[in-house]
């Protein structure tokens, strides 16, 4: 099953124990301290997994406890330092801390981080020897590891996200775009979790994502929408897919509602309009482009590309690939 948000349990090491301890040699009576310090309790640290896209592999409530540091030993032997534990992470999860509700760290702007310390391990009496005080009988305690509740929120990172209602084809053009494989089918929702595809060209990659159909209400919670609305947030422009042959002005003023109600700085990043399934046309003549065009520039600013497109018949697919490729251009 898909999953983008899980909450866990991080339980850092607790550090060893300092050591109290005297040398014991033949012939030398009164050896002086010896304890050795604690080791380091180990650290919970997130790390970014390239290779993964979800989060599935984690289950909620799972708890994740890094390795206590060893206690000191005589002969000032350190105790060992716990091992980390670490938990891998799809690039774009952000880390919250479900106390304080405060994001801990973005793995959109980092690969690694720290989010549970270890204790520091306690000192051996070695360490308190001093000129007034030789023989020391005290030691330290290691302190104890960060514990927290943290929630893991999955929010994908795409340069380019598809925004239209279910069914009108979205899915059949990113798997026309690209080599990405989704499921298609003429029912509305068969897209149920976001789809990543990969345009490349020259050295560089663009990463399309197909996101679930948005319906009326879907800032709302209704559909599936509130939770995917999240997954195109983080795009650098979208793309609005209409279906021609189903009052396209109305299917536009309905999704940008949407967008605006859940964050209305998502309108400004409407950059392309595909209309699609121009294969059901009759004649091109059905059809008034430039009336189409006229109507949504007046709802879309700055005004966006048109392309009119047959994900079925593969019509005009390569023409919005160029489109998509002009624009990240002009965005770098
Ligand atoms: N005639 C025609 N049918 C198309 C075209 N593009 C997609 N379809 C059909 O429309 C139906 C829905 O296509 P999908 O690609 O699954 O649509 P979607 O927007 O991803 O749908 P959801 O995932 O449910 O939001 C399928 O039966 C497709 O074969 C097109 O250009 N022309
Ligand atoms: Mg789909």
């Amino acid at each position: 099953m898909f999953k983008d948000i899980v909450r866990i349990k991080v339980i850092a090491g607790k550090g060893g124990n300092g050591c109290v301890s005297f040398r014991r040699e033949k012939y030398v009576p009164k050896g002086g301290p010896d304890g050795g310090d604690g080791g380091k309790g180990g650290d919970c640290i997130i790390v970014v997994n390239p290779h993964l896209s979800t989060l599935s592999h984690i289950t909620d409530g799972q708890v994740f406890k890094a390795q206590n540091g060893e206690d000191g030993k005589g002969k000032k032997m350190h105790g060992a330092d716990g091992k980390d534990v670490i938990i891998e992470v799809p690039k774009g999860t952000i880390v919250i801390d479900a106390e304080t509700n405060k994001v801990i760290c973005d793995t959109a702007q980092v690969d690694r981080f720290v989010v549970a310390r270890g204790g520091k391990g306690g000192l051996g009496n070695w360490h308190f020897r001093s000129p007034t005080n030789q023989a020391p009988t005290y030691a330290t305690k290691g302190e104890p590891g960060e514990v927290k509740e943290l929630i893991l929120d999955l929010r994908i990172i795409a340069d380019v996200g598809l925004v239209g209602f279910p069914n009108v084809g979205k899915s059949s053009i990113i798997s026309k775009l690209t080599r990405a494989t989704p499921k298609i089918a003429d029912y509305p929702f068969t897209t149920k979790e976001p789809v990543l595809g990969v345009i490349g060209y020259k050295d560089k990659r663009i990463i399309i994502a197909d996101i679930p159909g948005i319906i009326e209400n879907a800032s709302k919670g209704a559909g599936l929408g509130l939770e995917f609305l999240k997954h195109i947030e983080r795009t650098k422009f979208l793309i609005l897919v209409l279906e021609i042959v189903n009052n396209p002005i109305n299917q536009a003023k309905i999704l940008l509602k949407e967008l605006k109600k859940y964050n209305k700085e998502l309108l400004k990043r409407i950059r392309i309009v595909v209309f699609n399934k121009i294969d059901l046309l009759s004649s091109e003549e059905e059809i008034n482009k430039e009336e189409l065009e006229k109507e949504l520039a007046k709802l879309i600013k700055p005004k966006p590309k048109f392309f009119y497109v047959s994900a079925l018949l593969g019509i005009n697919i390569d023409e919005l690939k160029e489109g998509i490729i002009e624009i990240m251009e002009q965005g770098n």
